[in-house]
């Protein structure tokens, strides 16, 4: 692993570093006081009560005397985030298309046009949808994302229909030799439509217009609020068929414990962190870097 990866990753994790990592100051064994300390700090960053109690269980099942108390809290946090494909893999040869979804104010165009960044570094050549019509502002965004991360933009008026936005983008990007489209969407509609009504229609479009996609549907949350997260992931995860989450705003809180809540409670991969306002603030997610720098 990259040192400035990890780097990176520790300095955007930290208010929920420090949260956990306090519990393991002074302590070399497991008893039942580490125990009760490690349960308050793993349910005050939001890892919920279930998730929380099964790792507490799993760690009470390995104690031994003399263990190293972190390396073995670490390996439980990466096992139970090792169990979902927490990878980002797209065909290496062939068009991609990535939808981005979620309510408003989570992070999604930030996040779509971080992440035209981070592919584009990785030899990518990726073009930006603004499947969000709701508001002129939102194309407006999106396309200053896109000019600073060096890739094109298409976008429509607003209210224009979304699905026809993602259709024209397909195009534009087998016309200009782009290689994955990178969809932003509305977290709210005009019309009476139901949003998942109008997701699942650039759905369709996408299924019809390219094999095999889209290769990811990423659900964009705002780790800032936590628990409340998953709430929205069940209603996006029953209509849309998420493949994974994008996780936001890591930077400003300490309760990025709900990767584990979201992973063990939803069965649902983090994929990508959101770590700051940037464009290079989008990083993988890695389940064994995590829990190392959860506890440090
Ligand atoms: N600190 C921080 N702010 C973020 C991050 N991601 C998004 N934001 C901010 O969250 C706000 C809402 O983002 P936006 O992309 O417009 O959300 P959308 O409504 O889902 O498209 C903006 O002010 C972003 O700068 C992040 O990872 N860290
Ligand atoms: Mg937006």
């Amino acid at each position: 692993m990259a040192q400035n990866y990890f780097s990176r990753l520790l300095e955007g994790l930290s208010r929920t570093r420090e949260a956990i990592s306090g519990v393991f100051i002074g302590r070399q064994v497991l008893d039942a006081s580490f125990l009760l300390d490690l349960e308050e700090a793993l349910i005050l960053s939001d890892v919920g009560h279930e998730t929380t109690e099964v790792l507490i269980n799993k760690l009470k099942q390995r104690a031994r005397p003399g263990m190293n108390l972190k390396a073995l809290v670490r390996e439980e946090i990466a096992g139970l985030l090792n169990q979902q494909p927490w990878r980002i893999e797209l065909p290496p040869d062939a068009l991609a298309v990535i939808l981005v979804v979620g309510v408003n104010g989570t992070g999604k165009t930030t996040s779509a046009g971080k992440m035209a960044h981070l592919f584009r570094v990785e030899g990518r050549k990726p073009l930006l949808a603004a499947a969000d019509t709701f508001r002129a502002a939102a194309g407006e965004q999106l396309e200053i994302w896109a000019k600073r991360a060096g890739v094109d933009c298409v976008r429509h008026r607003e209210g224009a229909d979304p699905a026809a936005v993602v259709f024209d983008a397909i195009s534009a990007a087998r016309h200009r030799g782009a290689d994955l489209v990178i969809a932003d969407t509305a977290g709210r509609l005009h019309t009476k439509t139901n949003l998942m009504e109008e997701l699942r229609k650039i759905r369709r479009v996408v299924e019809r217009e390219v094999p095999g996609a889209p290769n990811e549907t990423l659900l964009v949350l705002d780790a800032t609020t936590g628990q409340n997260g998953l709430a929205q992931a069940e209603v996006f995860q029953q209509m849309l068929n998420i493949t994974g989450i994008v996780l936001t705003k890591m930077d400003g809180t300490a309760k990025g414990g709900v990767v584990l809540a979201i992973a063990h409670k939803m069965g649902l991969p983090v994929k990508l962190v959101g770590v700051g306002e940037k464009l290079e603030d989008l990083l993988y997610f890695d389940p064994h870097a995590f829990a190392e720098s959860l506890v440090q």
